[in-house]
């Protein structure tokens, strides 16, 4: 199932001839319109108007999460303020937030992106969504929500609380299609086993999952449980949102919206293509973007671009689920945690350097981030209410950054270095 057969199935050839073009223009668009990139492209000693292959994209500079937070909140857009119809943006305090804006054209083409992976998928304008991402700022809830109306689906806009209530509404409002990442569907796997739900009461037959790192051991335990097909979509807000590319029906790779985005693989240490099938890190350039256009932005995500041909049709490159991250970013709860955050959240706090160590538990489905703190000398008090404040401070302050519940330890000091980290500040004990 397609929703635009005539670009998903496009001839190459014709496809490498719109990327160029599509090129141009935003190489145009940046150059003339961001300072930021005019400085980068003149110091990188490019000529923006005279790009005549795609193979000169490879010559131009990187755009990395840093630049974004240099120009926080709207040093890099394109377009004046007036223009922009929808702002979206990625968790964190000041320093480290990134600010994402779209054009009213940006949020139709992004809404035609999102209608194609929910096809791809299965999903028709006969179907009933249910879509149990966060309504806010992250751009999964309204970026699907956009993109199921496109379709001409019966859109739930359930979000991601109460999950007892996200199964009755499912029941009787016959739901066919699921959206969320796949460790929400396997927690509402659980609620309804708690609940008593079966799945054969459920008229359930899709689920579009993403926004996180899952496995063919959970594909096939979400499967089984919720009755249902179960098929992987990726973006990232900088990107985007949702849409950049997702699993046809075949499950044998993602399509890339190669019309929309132009996707490298580089080798994270000489940052030159990777040899075929080898994987590294993906580097996407947008090609349509009026408001946020970024050139050979770095995502950190690792995959490998999949050989030969899918049976569907669609003519656009398959890629590997994500594999891993070439930082330390992490993903918990749907939100991404880098551990800077942690450490500056507890420098800010206790004025001086504290060891700590953040543990990451998936139990129940659910992820589960703990940092323990050591009281040092400094931090001391023999006040156990004093203590405890302190704990509760370190609390509420790391809430309101990560924007995810965390509980927080406090330990003796000298503790943390008895467990057996291997020297790392980070136990992600959650397997993929
Ligand atoms: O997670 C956008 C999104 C929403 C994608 C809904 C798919 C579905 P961010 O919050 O900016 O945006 O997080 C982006 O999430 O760089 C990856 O590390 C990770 N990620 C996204 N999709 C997948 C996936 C949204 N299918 C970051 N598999 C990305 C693994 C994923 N990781």
């Amino acid at each position: 199932m397609y929703w635009q057969q005539a670009i998903e199935c496009m001839p190459r050839e014709d496809l490498e001839q719109l990327q160029l073009e599509r090129l141009q223009a935003t190489l145009y668009r940046l150059g003339t319109h961001v300072p930021f990139y005019r400085r980068k492209l003149r110091e990188a000693k490019i000529d923006y108007e005279a790009i005549t292959s795609l193979a000169a994209l490879r010559n131009l500079p990187f755009t990395m999460k840093e630049d974004l937070h240099v120009n926080y909140p709207y040093g890099l857009f394109a377009v004046p303020l007036r223009d922009v119809v929808r702002i979206h943006s990625s968790s964190g305090n000041s320093g480290m937030t990134t600010v994402i804006g779209y054009t009213r054209n940006d949020i139709k083409n992004w809404s035609d992106l999102v209608a194609r992976i929910l096809c791809g998928a299965g999903v028709t304008a006969e179907d009933v969504v249910q879509i149990a991402y966060d309504y806010g700022i992250f751009t999964g809830g309204l970026g699907f929500h956009y993109g199921a109306e496109r379709l001409g689906a019966s859109v739930i806009p359930i979000s991601s609380g109460n999950i007892k209530r996200q199964i009755r509404i499912m029941r009787d409002f016959k739901t066919t299609a699921l959206v969320c990442t796949p460790s929400h569907a396997l927690k509402i796997a659980d609620v309804m086993m708690d609940m008593g739900v079966n799945s054969s009461e459920l008229s359930l037959k899709y689920g579009v999952f993403g926004a996180e790192r899952w496995s063919e051991t959970m594909r096939r335990e979400i499967g089984e449980r919720l009755g249902i097909t179960a098929n992987d979509n990726y973006g990232l807000s900088e990107i985007m949102g949702p849409g950049v590319a997702g699993e046809c029906l075949e499950c044998n790779g993602l399509h890339i919206n190669e019309d929309h985005f132009f996707v490298e693989i580089l080798d994270t240490k000489t940052l030159e293509p990777v040899a075929e099938g080898e994987v590294g890190e993906l580097v996407i350039t947008t090609l349509t973007k009026e408001a946020f256009p970024v050139i050979r932005y770095r995502t950190r995500d690792l995959a490998r671009f999949l050989p030969g041909t899918c049976p569907c049709g669609r003519t656009f490159t398959r890629m590997s689920g994500i594999l891993g991250r070439s930082d330390d970013m992490m993903i918990i709860k749907g939100v991404n945690v880098f551990p800077a955050q942690i450490e500056a959240a507890l420098t800010d706090i206790t004025g001086s350097e504290t060891p700590y160590l953040i543990i990451v538990d998936r139990e129940n489905h659910e992820d589960k981030l703990t940092v323990m703190v050591e009281v040092t000398e400094l931090l001391f008090s023999d006040q156990i209410r004093k203590q405890w404040a302190l704990g509760d401070t370190i609390q509420d302050r790391l809430v309101t950054d990560l924007g995810i519940q965390v509980h927080v330890k406090l330990v003796e000091e000298k503790t943390l270095e008895t467990i057996d980290s291997k020297g790392k500040k980070v136990i992600d004990n959650r397997t993929f």
